[in-house]
């Protein structure tokens, strides 16, 4: 027997019939007037549903219709990304995210209201930086035509005075600025000085003949430096899927982050070439928006050790003319500097959506500034940014030595408090203070509290251990919750915690460095690659079956970031024991099998557990040559003078600029 059917359930619903009728009859005017007293029939509330629907729909075909006609005015008839790469690649995904983090939304607290700019209507909006993805040209073209070195560090022409005010740019981060958010645009730039007031500093020792891991390296380089002359020639990043490249400030990033690491590795005749690109080729003269701090690490802390390296006045002369195009972004009311500065125009301004800055950013570009007023006996940049440094260690907000994430352009108060972190956006503000102490020769006792305040802060606040493996692992705090997220990013506190040590610091941080080293490992080890997810989550239960270290899968990229090598390279030169070496050795091997693009140049990828599938985003970053593949060299190698860390401090683009006073 089956069972009565349960009730019919009661829905409130709306019907609406739309019927043609019983016959089909052509008479216009009488087809009309049935569907008007069709119409007429409804009731109200059936009136007002089919309205709204045909709103909707015209408000989704007029979405559409703008965002459809934007992108093939971008793409201006070419094949898409996605159809070259399934010509060229059959098999492979190009990533479709940017690869930087989308910066985050100011919080719409009513507080933190009263702190904004007005903000104006966005008039256009361009996703990403212009000209992306453009074809590279031939390889023929890299050396150009201009055999002589023509660039002077002589105050640039004031020609932005004849052009046409108030024009609107556009940043890296494809947002619109309008001129009157940001600084006013210089009335005249600043002479510098072209005289360097300290000699340059030369490499310790001939690096001698390479080792078989070191000659690996070389190996990597080269095939990565293959692809970028290739396929991105003075551009900033390589593609190396579609063979071409992407454009974020059209400066040749790759290219200038990767000077000193050719150098170090020995590769004079590609720093010879590279260094002719800079000469005759390099011009920051140029209507573009860059971020002060990216653009600093990279393109000021690049040319900088270029220059202590090779000891070419090329390199310096470069510097300061970029150092000066950087300077307007510290004219705020606080003097915390804004986020983006056109280095044309000179306006500079803070992201679109807020007048906040990142406070890693504002507090990462002491030591490039520093060492570009003690070289060229130019104050100013060492004033702009030690301001910075002063006004944060004054400021409250902060919790045991750990600071916010945000800092406001305005009112010079950190913004949304209450959250910690040693990842994105707060990283580097530790890094620098001990880095800043040491490149100073230990006397700055500030930094160093605030240094040993924050070790404190992160062994209160953010430490735990994971299960089953009992990993030591820093987590992250909001609003007094803790949460077991870590960045790969954090993988640089071993090494900065390990130089700390070498410099005096006390040696329970060792401890806690050699802990996380081992942390930062099985971030890599526990992957099905062997390379680490950008974000991890530690376990923190005891369950069978379950590992320590779990991925989201928003989370499984990995971007050919240094941090893991970075630390090893300090861990192997301050303990001596090999198997950071040999750690290192298997994350190269892993770079070599899952990221390596055939026809040159390494991508990054977005799935670090599928080892069939590792899905390439088509993106070589230039860090990969300016970082990740220096530290595996300077880690294979066991010459402890070559860049001796007594005489030497690494920017955190790994940019090594001299210690003044080495002890
Ligand atoms: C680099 O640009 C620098 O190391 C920075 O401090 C953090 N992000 C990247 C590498 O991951």
């Amino acid at each position: 027997m089956y069972p009565p059917p349960p009730p019919a359930p009661h829905r409130d619903f709306i019907s609406v019939t739309l019927s043609l009728g019983e016959s089909y009859d052509n008479n216009k005017s009488r087809r009309r007037r049935s569907c008007w007293r069709k119409w007429k029939q409804l009731s109200r509330l059936q009136r007002n549903v089919i309205l709204f629907l045909l709103a909707f729909l015209v408000l989704c075909a007029f979405l559409s219709y703008t965002h459809l006609s934007s992108q093939w005015k971008a793409l201006g008839g070419s094949p898409t990304e996605g159809e070259r790469l399934r010509v060229e690649m059959p098999g492979l995904k190009p990533a479709n995210p940017p690869v930087l983090p989308a910066p985050q939304k100011a919080d719409a607290s009513p507080e933190n209201m009263l702190t904004m700019l007005p903000q104006k209507p966005w008039k256009h909006i361009r996703r990403g930086p212009p000209r992306l993805q453009i074809r590279a040209p031939n390889i023929d073209t890299k050396d150009g035509t201009q055999g002589e070195d023509k660039e002077q560090v002589a105050a640039p022409r004031d020609t932005r005075q004849e052009e046409t005010p108030q024009r609107t740019v556009i940043s890296w981060r494809g947002a619109v600025i309008e001129p009157e958010q940001g600084t006013e645009r210089p009335s005249r730039r600043v002479v510098a000085s072209t005289v360097p007031s300290v000699p340059a500093a030369r490499m310790q020792t001939d690096p001698g003949s390479p080792n078989a891991r070191q000659k690996g390296v070389i190996e990597a380089f080269l095939h990565a430096w293959k692809g970028y002359c290739k396929f991105s020639w003075g551009h900033d990043e390589l593609k190396p899927l579609s063979r071409s490249f992407s454009e974020w400030f059209g400066l040749g990033l790759t290219l200038i982050d990767a000077l000193d690491t050719m150098w170090i590795l020995g590769l004079k005749k590609e720093f010879e070439e590279a260094r002719n690109w800079v000469s005759t080729k390099l011009n920051f003269e140029k209507d573009v928006d860059v971020n002060l701090f990216e653009s600093t690490i990279r393109i000021l802390g690049g040319l900088l050790s270029a220059y202590h390296l090779s000891g070419d006045s090329l390199f310096l002369r470069k510097a300061e003319d970029f150092g000066n195009r950087l300077m307007p972004a510290f004219s705020t009311p606080s003097k915390i500097p804004y986020s983006d500065v056109n280095i044309g125009t000179g306006v500079a301004h803070p992201p679109r959506w807020t007048s906040d800055s990142t406070v890693a950013e504002v507090t990462s570009i002491q030591l490039e500034f520093r060492e570009l007023s003690r070289l060229t006996g130019v104050k100013k940049f060492r004033e702009a940014v030690e301001n910075v440094t002063r006004h944060i260690h004054s400021l409250s907000g902060k919790k045991d030595g750990l600071v916010p994430m945000f800092i406001n352009t305005h009112s010079g108060l950190f913004t949304h408090l209450g959250v910690f972190t040693l990842g994105a956006r707060a990283d580097s503000y530790y890094e620098y203070l001990l880095k800043q102490w040491i490149q100073g020769g230990k006397t700055e006792t500030q930094l160093l509290e605030d240094y040993l305040a924050a070790v404190q802060g992160i062994k209160a606040h953010l430490l735990r251990r994971s299960e089953p493996k009992k990993l030591t692992f820093v987590g992250e705090l909001a609003h007094g919750r803790f949460s077991a997220k870590m960045d790969h990013l954090v993988c640089f506190l071993p090494g900065t915690l390990a130089l700390g040590v070498h410099h005096g610091l006390p040696t329970e941080h060792m401890e806690l460095a050699l802990a996380l080293m081992e942390t930062c490992y099985q971030m890599n080890q526990q992957m099905e690659t062997g390379l680490s997810p950008e974000i991890a989550h530690f376990n923190t239960f005891s369950q069978p079956g379950l590992k320590d270290v779990i991925v989201k899968p928003a989370d499984r990229h990995n971007l050919l970031r240094p941090e893991t090598v970075e630390s090893l390279f300090y861990l192997y030169r301050f303990t001596g024991d090999r198997k950071y070496q040999d750690w290192g050795w298997e994350i190269l091997q892993s770079f070599n099998k899952h990221t390596r693009v055939r026809s040159g140049g390494y991508s990054s990828i977005n799935n670090v557990q599928s080892i069939h599938k590792p899905e390439p985003r088509d993106k070589m970053e230039s860090f990969f040559l300016g970082e990740t593949l220096k530290y595996l060299y300077l880690l294979f190698s066991d010459d402890r003078d070559l860049l001796s860390l007594d005489h030497y401090v690494f920017n955190t683009e790994a940019h090594p600029l001299p210690i003044w006073s080495p002890v």
